[in-house]
């Protein structure tokens, strides 16, 4: 059984409902259960000229593996609407795997600890809402080292 900790994010078609479907949809995936959902936070785009995103994140412990976990994750997505098209395009639905446990990957198809997180505050504070104080990522780097470096700006807590 793993802890895992998934990124929501939405910025398409209602993006708090969105996030709450998703987060449903987590609660049934197979051999998995939701320990915890943070508050959702508003934000601006990174892509300029984009809607607002929602975003949150989810404790899981599962006993999927990482790329049956991924593949659940795609497939959620892809049944509230999420088109590929453009890369950082606007979505309905965004999930991403932000770290699996304690280890470490680097495949084509996944990198954890998600690449940037340390640069997005839409991640690392609503993250800091379901963990100790104290928390190390699987790369040893401290969530309190990198909420310092990240400030909580223009962020909304909803
Ligand atoms: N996700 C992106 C690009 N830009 N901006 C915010 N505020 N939140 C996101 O989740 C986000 C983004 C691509 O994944
Ligand atoms: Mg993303
Ligand atoms: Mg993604």
């Amino acid at each position: 059984m793993e802890r895992v900790y998934i990124g929501l994010g939405s910025n398409l078609d209602e993006p708090q409902e969105q996030l709450r479907s998703a987060i449903d949809a987590l609660r049934e995936l197979p051999d998995t259960s939701l320990a915890a959902a943070s508050a959702f936070y508003s934000s601006e785009s990174l892509s300029p000229g984009q809607p607002r995103y929602t975003n949150a994140v989810a404790a899981l412990d599962t006993r999927l593996a990482p790329l049956d976990l991924l593949d659940s994750l795609q497939a959620i997505e892809a049944a509230q609407g999420r088109e590929r098209k453009e890369r950082w395009g606007p979505r309905t639905l965004d999930l991403d795997i932000l770290l699996y446990g304690d280890h470490l990957i680097d495949i084509p198809r996944l990198k954890v600890p998600h690449y940037h997180m340390q640069a997005r505050p839409f991640v690392l504070y609503p993250l800091a809402e379901l963990v100790p104080a104290d928390f190390l990522l699987a790369d040893q780097r401290s969530l309190a080292q990198l909420l310092a470096d990240c400030p909580f700006v223009g962020l909304e807590r909803l």
